[in-house]
């Protein structure tokens, strides 16, 4: 059986999923660094977004489809648990941190910090204390959900983990949502618990570009 590649800078949060979705599911995997928008992704993601996979003639895009292809085309412990509730809450939370955390935590607060747009690069402020306030909100209800069971979606590591393990990582290192975290007991454990795998480990990212 060909290798399977991962395309993408190890800096993504979504690129972090499909590899600890490939070491949870003891997936041999190579990892190609591109950027987004490069020829290489291009070639398989229409809108050039990271990451892509390749296995064999077989190309990819979009981290919920590669995890779920990895997830069903290997043997190896089930990402997404198979019984029918446990997979739906697994990927109700998917859904959640895809369209509800990434936007807050990454695309508009991270990435203030780290891709501004302003002319000489600093933070964006204004974007910055814009997130703050719905932040603390969500701080809250993840606080009151992990409180109740050891995983995101139950009692049992998944893919929801997968998920949102990457986004909690660039926010326990930022300022003020590394306090969040701090302040939030339920989430520093269960992100204690989810960095202590191997899987959460072994695909620390390197800095963000230019840090
Ligand atoms: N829905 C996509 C989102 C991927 C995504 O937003 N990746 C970022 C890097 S973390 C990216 O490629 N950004 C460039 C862009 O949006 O143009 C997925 O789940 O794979």
């Amino acid at each position: 059986m060909p290798t399977l590649e991962i395309i993408g800078a190890p800096q993504s949060n979504f690129v972090r999923t499909t590899r600890i979705a490939c070491m949870e599911k003891g997936v041999p995997y190579t990892l190609t660094p591109a950027r987004p928008h490069t020829p290489e992704v291009d070639a398989i993601h229409p809108l050039g977004k990271i990451p892509a996979m390749r296995h064999g003639d077989f190309t990819l895009c979009e981290s919920q489809a590669i995890c779920s292809y990895i997830d069903r085309a290997f043997d190896g412990p089930p990402l997404i648990p198979r019984d029918p509730v446990g997979a739906a809450r697994s990927v109700q939370w998917v859904s959640m941190h895809n369209t509800s955390i990434d936007p807050l935590f990454v695309r508009q607060y991270l990435l203030a910090y780290f891709f501004s747009g302003l002319p000489d690069g600093a933070p964006d402020r204004t974007k910055i204390d814009a997130a703050l306030p719905k932040m603390h909100e969500t701080f809250a209800w993840l606080d009151r959900e992990l409180g109740t069971r050891a995983y995101v979606a139950g009692d049992t590591w998944s893919l929801a983990d997968a998920f949102l393990l990457p986004t909690m990582y660039y926010m326990n290192k930022m300022p003020e949502s590394g306090e969040m975290v701090k302040a939030s007991r339920n989430v520093a454990a269960w992100f204690d618990r989810v960095t202590a795998r191997p899987s959460g480990k072994e695909t620390e990212p390197p800095p963000m570009p230019g840090r």
